[in-house]
């Protein structure tokens, strides 16, 4: 064991001042086992390793870059998608609640969402939003004047131009003062609802 050390250190040696002289060929796997000092294999390869994170840093570092600043370069394209759990239809994003609650309770929702209850511009916007719950409160009311529906953002309910479901609104009950959008065999679209009772709700924000 101790004459086979003793030979590799003299071989060490040889090898260094063979280095030093010729700059040459890559000698057999042998000599490069041996040739260079176990010091100076554990720094190169402590050099080696220290360059390689350099490099998986940098990538590191550019790919991250590239994914977070893209969507922010072109100004237009900064707030294309719609937040996890927010579906997307034409410019606008809408959540779809699990949860039930009053229509007030819902508005109170959309509103910490930075968002409000849905107003539904079109047939189209009608059509997507169907489908998605049984029952769902929708932004609008006529609370200020009986039968007179308004959307939460102020805009006048057109209501030839809509999908209301069968002989709705009817003012059932006493009168029912908050819309849904309904999903139920033989009862599709828009209803007047009691505002207390609990249901789901669709909160919508637009893109930009
Ligand atoms: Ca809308
Ligand atoms: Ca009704």
């Amino acid at each position: 064991m101790s004459v086979f050390f003793q030979s590799n250190e003299s071989d060490v040696h040889i090898e260094v001042g063979e280095y030093q002289e010729f700059p040459k060929a890559a000698p057999d796997d042998a000599v490069i086992e041996t040739s260079p000092s176990p010091k100076l294999r554990h720094l190169s390869v402590v050099v080696l390793s220290f360059g390689l994170l350099c490099v998986l840093q940098g990538t590191l570092n550019i790919s991250l870059r590239l994914a977070l600043t893209e969507p922010a370069d072109g100004g237009e394209t900064e707030e294309e998608t719609c937040p996890p759990g927010w579906l997307m239809f034409g410019t606008s994003c809408y959540y779809i609640s699990s949860q039930r609650r009053s229509w007030d309770g819902s508005r109170q929702d959309c509103v910490q969402r930075d968002a409000d209850l849905v107003v539904i511009d079109s047939r189209q916007e009608q059509a997507f939003l169907t489908g998605f719950a049984m029952a769902a409160w929708v932004g609008m009311t006529d609370r200020e004047e009986e039968g007179t529906w308004i959307w939460v953002d102020g805009t006048p309910v057109d209501k030839d131009r809509l999908q209301w479901a069968f002989g709705q609104p009817d003012g059932a009950f006493g009168g029912e003062d908050c819309g849904d959008l309904r999903t139920m065999l033989n009862f599709i679209g828009l209803n007047d609802f009691n505002c207390s009772a609990r249901s789901q709700w669709i909160c919508e924000k637009t893109l930009w």
